[in-house]
């Protein structure tokens, strides 16, 4: 499918650090080394409700990699899939009546024109489920020509077991899987499963839902096999990196690699796995299911600016859960309102050294607080107490932070 208008990224007179990510599977720091283009996949929306701060949150977390990369010299390729059917869309769908695909095309273009609002860089291939089903069904028969495919009733499930490495990825006890299975989608119960982590690749046709003809039988895609399909086919084997929200180390991106270890066995899905933490509003994860939710949209109709929104989400480590707080987004409108004011001046503080510093934060885990404060300190230097200009050793600052900004943190003031 279409995805959104991407913006321009302005060229730094700098080149950035060699990037290194926190990898969920290892739980180190990792020092990226894409060979050619860096490879990027990032799960993406289930289109039945507007994006909210927690997706929001994540999209500019892996927007920073994709910026920290470019900086650094590389080009990216980007991969985003919105998955276009699932339970939780035809649910909704049916409760509020409204035909599932025009549920998924109204709320996949409200997205788009959040991510655009917010500055994010738009993927190469955006990806929708439903016209990935062939590649789907050409991955369900590769694992089938592996042993690993097995059927319960008219439903198609992958034994975890055929993957010698599954449970390495999110580094959790078996118990501690079956615990979170069925809260994530899972039916560890269902009799008939070899093993209770096994998970469905194939939905066999139910009344009232939609479905496609397939060798196995009309149905549609599990939701795990959806992504690890689409990535193998734009991203190829060991792609560099494999993000999404921390609600998706288990099971969503331990299935992933499983898919595609056994699909390949002398390969891996992706080299890193990394996990953006989850946005919480009245205290609990915010959620589509919960429905406690702050939406990006719903700001922007009442006039707030994007950029604002973009520097609250900055101004909290990506790695970190955290709540969020009406107080900050107006901190950040206030805190905006300086930085036009000192960009506006023209001359201020030296530029250079901030530079340096806001690429080598961004680098080393994309440490995006650490990024605004080294901008805040040039600003407080270029302002002075007095809120005038105060250190005009360079001439051109402005334009060097205009376009740091904009390059690096996505930030166009
Ligand atoms: N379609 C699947 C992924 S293939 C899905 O999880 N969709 S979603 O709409 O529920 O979430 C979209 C993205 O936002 C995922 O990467 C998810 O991990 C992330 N996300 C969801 N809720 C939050 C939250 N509260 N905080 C941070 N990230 C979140
Ligand atoms: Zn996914």
């Amino acid at each position: 499918m279409r995805a959104w208008p991407s913006p321009d990224v302005p060229v730094l007179p700098t080149t950035g650090p060699a990037v290194t990510l926190h990898d969920s599977a290892t739980d180190a720091l990792v020092t990226t080394s894409p060979r050619g283009a860096a490879r990027m996949y990032v799960c993406g929306i289930t289109p039945y409700d507007a994006t909210h701060m927690g997706h929001a949150a994540t999209y500019v977390a892996f927007d920073l990699l994709n910026r920290a990369w470019r900086s650094a010299g590389h080009e990216v390729t980007y991969v985003q899939n919105v998955t276009d059917v699932d339970d939780p869309l035809l649910e909704r769908a049916t409760r509020v009546n409204v035909d599932w695909r025009e549920l998924a095309l109204r709320e996949t273009e409200l997205f788009r024109q959040d991510m655009a609002a917010l500055r994010v860089l738009a993927p190469a291939h955006f990806v929708g489920a439903v016209e990935s089903i062939p590649l789907v069904v050409d991955l369900i028969e590769t694992l089938q020509a592996a042993g690993s495919i097995y059927a319960v009733e008219d439903d198609l499930y992958f034994s975890v077991t055929a993957d010698p490495a599954f449970g390495s990825h999110s580094r959790l006890s078996t118990a501690q899987m079956l615990e979170i299975y069925p809260e994530r989608g899972g039916d560890p119960e269902r009799p008939g499963k070899r093993d209770p982590l096994d998970c469905v690749v194939w939905r066999g046709a139910r009344e009232g839902e939609p479905s496609w003809e397939s060798p196995f039988g009309p149905g549609r895609p599990g939701w795990h096999v959806e992504c690890t399909a689409i990535a193998m086919e734009h991203l190829g084997g060991a792609f560099d990196v494999q993000g999404g929200g921390s609600d998706l180390v288990f099971p969503h991106h331990e299935m992933c690699a499983g898919h595609a270890h056994v699909a390949d066995p002398t390969n891996v899905f992706a080299q890193v796995y990394a996990h953006a933490g989850m946005v919480a509003y009245d205290g609990e994860k915010m959620s589509k299911s919960r429905g406690n939710l702050v939406f990006v949209s719903a700001l922007r109709n009442s006039d707030v600016d994007p950029m604002a929104i973009r520097l609250v989400l900055l101004n909290h480590h990506y790695r970190s859960d955290w709540e969020w707080l009406d107080g900050e987004l107006w901190e950040a409108v206030d805190t905006l309102q300086t930085w036009r004011r000192a960009l506006s001046l023209g001359a201020g503080a030296p530029a250079e050294p901030v530079v340096t510093e806001v690429l080598t934060a961004l680098a080393e885990d994309l440490d995006a607080p650490r990024a605004v404060a080294a901008v805040q300190a040039w600003v407080d230097a270029t302002l002075g107490v007095s809120g005038h200009l105060a250190d005009a050793s360079d001439a051109d600052a402005a334009l060097t932070m205009h376009s740091l900004l904009d390059a690096a943190l996505g930030l166009a003031l």
